[in-house]
């Protein structure tokens, strides 16, 4: 007997498969998404009872009103130099991710990823961390590089995988690394730094240390099991950790919803595992900036971890193997209610009288060229197929401390079959 014998009264079983609102060439109409006006979350304590904040989990907490104002409890009173600063970072993280999409667009590279229209994710939680804390980012976040003052032409030699690049060429254009600016090596496996931040975290408060740690991912990684084992980790521990989940709407071609968020929000995996969490407009610097600080006194007196959600919006392509013209309404990006977090903050300077559309339109010229000159300077290490390569060899390095005798064997075979085919480029100098 077949199972829908044994029940003809039951309708059969049905599985819901997640549709995002808007299709290619369909028009958009974000008023469902729900936006809290600015300063009216309350900002509890920092050494608050989790359970006692749940609120926060499900709304936005906002700093920037519609006119630029800073408003409410959340309001960080930054000074206007600091203002400026995270402005700058931002419209320079900007024009540098015009340029490399351009140069992979010339032939230059292989790969780059933008994060237009998330600039202030990172920048604005750069600056309300320490300099000394460790950062565990996605391929996103490319802001906290900018705002610890990396060089433009490291990032760029490593884009090229050129003979300047200090990463040898071992990773993908875009997947820096710098143990001494905190930024831990990007990984291109999805949410794997989600438990290495918490073993460094907690590692950090066994050794006794009071550096904390942040780390971030996108909202489809937080499919991924580490995520989660990752949670449990640092709410047992109370690891000092900040958890960052930047949800842009998308992964690649999948909708939030594969990720859950037809059901709930993402700020709100925070209370099952009975930690504190945060949903925050990611668009407003402010915001940013205020739900870092928070987080991170919370970390630095052993209150335990924070989930941050910043809710925002990808504003371009995954990547520049992307297409997002093939999997949504082109007019999503225009219509995204939160804005753009480079015009909000300049709209606040504006409005307290701290900048004006003279000096923003300068300071755009001036990164531009700041980031050309970086640019051109790199160029001369070399970019993609031009045969100024990292000597072969190189391939061998940085893996173990002293290499086994088997790599020694095959490392001296490679150059004998080097040195044997004639091409001069192979042999380290
Ligand atoms: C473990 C793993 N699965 C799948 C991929 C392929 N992949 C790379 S980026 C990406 C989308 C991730 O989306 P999200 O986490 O929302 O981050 P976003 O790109 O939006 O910043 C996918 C599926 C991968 N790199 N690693
Ligand atoms: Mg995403």
């Amino acid at each position: 007997m077949t199972a829908d014998a044994l029940r003809p009264n039951l309708p059969p079983l049905s599985l819901h498969v997640p549709e995002p609102r808007f299709r290619p060439g369909d028009a958009v109409d974000f008023a469902s998404v729900e936006v809290p006006p600015a300063g009216a979350q309350p900002r509890p304590d920092t050494a608050a009872d989790p359970a006692s904040f749940h609120d926060l989990a499900y709304t936005l907490v906002r700093v920037l009103d519609d006119e630029g104002r800073a408003v409410g409890p959340w309001d960080p009173r930054l000074d206007p130099d600091t203002l400026r600063a995270m402005l700058r970072d931002m419209a320079l993280v900007r024009a540098f991710d015009e340029r490399m999409f351009r140069a992979q667009r010339q032939g230059k590279t292989s790969f780059y990823m933008k994060c237009t229209g998330e600039e202030a994710v990172a920048i604005a939680a750069t600056h309300a961390l320490s300099r000394d804390d460790m950062c565990f980012p996605s391929y996103r976040q490319q802001g906290i590089l900018i705002a610890r003052d990396y060089s433009l032409v490291q990032m760029m030699n490593q884009i090229y995988s050129n003979s300047g690049d200090n990463l040898q060429g071992k990773q993908l254009p875009i997947m820096y690394s710098s143990k001494e600016d905190g930024f831990f090596s990007i990984s291109g496996n999805l949410a794997t730094q989600y438990p290495q931040a918490v073993g460094w975290a907690m590692a950090s408060a066994a050794k006794g240390d009071t550096r904390i740690a942040a780390v971030w991912c996108g909202e489809g990684s937080t499919a991924e099991g580490d995520f989660h084992s990752a949670m449990t980790f640092a709410t047992v521990y109370k690891a000092p950790v900040i958890l960052n989940v930047v949800n842009n709407q998308w992964a690649i071609s999948s909708f939030s919803g594969f990720a859950g968020a037809e059901a709930t929000t993402f700020a709100a995996r925070a209370i099952g595992y009975g930690m504190a969490g945060l949903r925050i407009d990611g668009n407003d610097a402010l915001a940013v900036y205020a739900a870092t600080q928070w987080a991170a006194e919370r970390a630095r007196t052993n209150q335990g971890p924070t989930l941050i959600e910043h809710f925002t919006y990808r504003a371009e392509g995954h990547s520049t193997s992307d297409d997002p013209g093939q999997y949504r309404s082109a007019g999503e990006p225009g219509a995204w209610p939160l804005g753009d977090p480079i015009a909000r903050l300049k709209a606040h300077l504006i409005a307290i009288g701290e900048w004006d559309e003279e000096r923003h339109a300068a300071q755009d010229r001036e990164v531009a060229e700041r980031v050309k000159a970086a640019q051109k300077e790199a160029e001369k290490n070399g970019i993609l197929g031009h045969g100024l390569h990292q000597p072969l060899d190189t391939l061998f390095d940085g893996v173990f401390e002293e290499m086994p005798w088997h790599l020694r064997e095959q490392r001296q075979q490679m150059l004998d079959e080097e040195e044997a085919s004639g091409r001069p480029w192979a042999r380290k100098s």
